[in-house]
């Protein structure tokens, strides 16, 4: 019995160490984590974590799994879903899966899991350790510089919650400027309205001389050369076009292959011969396209022939104030240069070929009066200066009003936005910061958009619109997120998490797109930094040894 007892002390004794801290005598259970050492009491039966077993307390680290939730073997590989505690004194204790215990790789800083194998583990703790403080150290300084550089810019920033509230003052006076402005810009526009009736009605009444005008010249261009046409037929001079003197005209023969006969001549001008009005309403328009002139020079001066008044209405019941366009001049220049001589065609082959005929003249004019554009009468003129100028300021009280509204849209989003807990988000608000990456700029605007901007100089995608804040539920201004952008082909609305950190610069870095059209990016700004981590004692988080 007494054998008994000692044989479990020395059991005991032996998954205990004792360590001394100061004057505190603490029991460590083998593989337990500390803050559960309170249910390992070795003079009391053991209770699974679980409540599903309670066994003598010599079957903890027995190496035979007993409970089911691993926690009787925290100290040895025999339950499969058993953690280890490596204390890692002078580090932070870790938990590991209890079957890397014994398993011959040192997992624990302090080699505590592989206690009875042959493995010799160094303790490296202490490096670790000190690895941690510099890097410790290291976030302090930078938290310390950013916390500075943070408490300049939230002084001199406008967009604080007080000037949110302050801009309310702003925002009623702009609602007020808005209101007058929406009242003058409809004055305006309704004095637009007015005289652009006035001008239109003006240059409607000008395009309609003009094109009066224009009739008017076709029809006294094609008089001209219908007396031209009969003056070159009438070789002898009898103001009669007969038989004989069409029939030298070959090139008015349809049946080129033919002889031109006497009966297609007569076909043509429909009796033996005709007078200038018979021509002029039968013959002229029918040979026209195809007429040529015979060379010279044997062709005798025409009398010049009394034109008679074209015959069309427009033309007898035109306004006087219409003659003022009809340039004299013009219409002889035009006659004059529409005549073109056989031995001319080859000058012309090289050329225009259009202007070998007298009818493809008349189209040539039609162009040119189409190109050019008659310049309108004064009184045109001056309707047309107002009518730009209440245009103009039509146009520039209409802008000033937009750039009222857009400050207006911007205050009212600005002022519900929440800015991070203590506001410290606000001066950000609406500023866009650039990452410049190989293939695209990347822009995001604070707590509105962030885009993706092609450098091939393709257009913008939008990535992501302001959504809310979503970091962990301890941390929730740790990371931003913008989303419902541009839908990816065949994909989801493209979106952003942007995650922010303590930065002595305010910049964007390291972009990415762990998924398709899901992107993550970095921005550091001092207003990121953290008072709290800047002021911790520089011996509160020393590690003990
Ligand atoms: C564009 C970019 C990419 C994205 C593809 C998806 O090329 O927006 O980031 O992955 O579209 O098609």
């Amino acid at each position: 019995m007494m054998f008994l007892f000692y044989v479990n002390l020395a059991t005991i004794l032996c998954f205990f160490t004792s360590i001394s801290n100061g004057n505190i005598q603490q029991t460590v259970l083998r593989g337990v984590q500390t803050s559960l050492l309170s249910m390992y009491i070795p003079s009391k039966p053991f209770t699974c974590l679980d409540g599903s077993l309670t066994i003598p307390f010599e079957f903890v680290n027995d190496d035979y799994c007993d409970c089911q939730d691993g926690s009787d073997e925290p100290g040895t590989s025999a339950c499969p879903n058993g953690q280890f505690f490596c204390e890692n004194k002078g580090y932070f204790g870790t938990l590991i899966p209890s079957h890397f215990v014994g398993d011959g790789v040192c997992d624990c800083c302090d080699g505590s899991d592989e206690y009875e194998t042959i493995i010799v583990c160094n303790n490296t703790c202490f490096e670790l350790a000190q690895k941690f403080q510099a890097s410790r150290d290291a976030q302090r300084a930078l938290h310390a510089a950013g916390v500075e550089k943070k408490k300049q810019i939230l002084a001199s920033t406008t967009t604080n919650k007080f000037g949110r509230q302050f801009s309310q003052k702003h925002l009623d006076e702009l609602e007020q400027d808005l209101k007058i402005l929406e009242k003058e810009l409809k004055e305006k526009e309704e004095l637009k309205r007015q005289v652009e009736i006035l001008e239109n009605a003006a240059k409607e009444k000008h395009k309609k001389l003009c094109e009066e005008k224009r009739t008017m010249q076709d029809v006294s261009l094609r008089n001209n050369q219908m007396h031209e046409m009969f003056a070159d037929l009438d070789t002898n001079g009898d103001s009669l076009i007969s038989i004989d003197e069409l029939q030298k005209h070959t090139e008015l023969d349809t049946n080129q292959q033919n002889e031109f006969t006497i009966e297609e001549v007569r076909s043509i001008l429909g009796s033996d011969s005709v007078n200038l009005n018979e021509f002029n309403t039968t013959i002229f328009d029918q040979i026209s396209n195809s007429y040529r002139q015979l060379p010279e020079p044997t062709r005798p001066t025409p009398e010049p022939t009394p034109l008679p008044e074209p015959s069309i209405d427009s033309m007898t019941t035109q306004s006087p104030s219409l003659e003022t366009f009809i340039d004299e001049e013009d219409l002889t220049t035009h006659t004059r240069s529409s005549y073109k001589y056989e031995d001319e065609d080859d000058y012309e082959e090289d050329h225009h070929r259009e202007s070998k005929t007298l009818a493809t003249s008349i189209e040539h004019e039609k162009h040119i009066h189409d190109s050019v554009a008659p310049e309108y009468d004064d009184e045109t003129k001056k309707l047309m200066e107002i009518a730009e100028e209440a245009r103009n300021r039509y146009h520039e009280i209409g802008e000033k009003f937009l750039s009222i509204k857009h400050q207006i849209e911007d205050l009212k989003k600005q002022s519900t936005v929440d800015a991070g807990p203590h506001d410290e988000y606000s001066p950000i608000i609406d500023q866009c910061f650039d990452y410049e990456e190989r293939e695209y700029t990347y822009r995001i605007c604070m707590f509105k958009t962030a885009k993706q901007i092609s450098k091939g100089g393709g257009s913008e995608v939008i990535i992501g619109y302001w959504d809310s804040w979503c970091g962990p539920k301890d941390n929730k201004y740790l990371k931003m997120k913008y989303s419902n952008g541009a839908t990816c082909w065949n994909g989801p609305p493209r979106s952003l998490i942007v995650t922010l950190q303590c930065g002595i610069e305010q910049k964007l870095t390291d972009v990415r797109e762990p998924s398709r059209c899901e992107y993550t990016i970095i921005f550091e700004t001092p207003l990121a930094c953290d008072e709290n981590i800047a002021t911790t004692s520089l011996h509160s988080d020393h590690v003990e040894f």
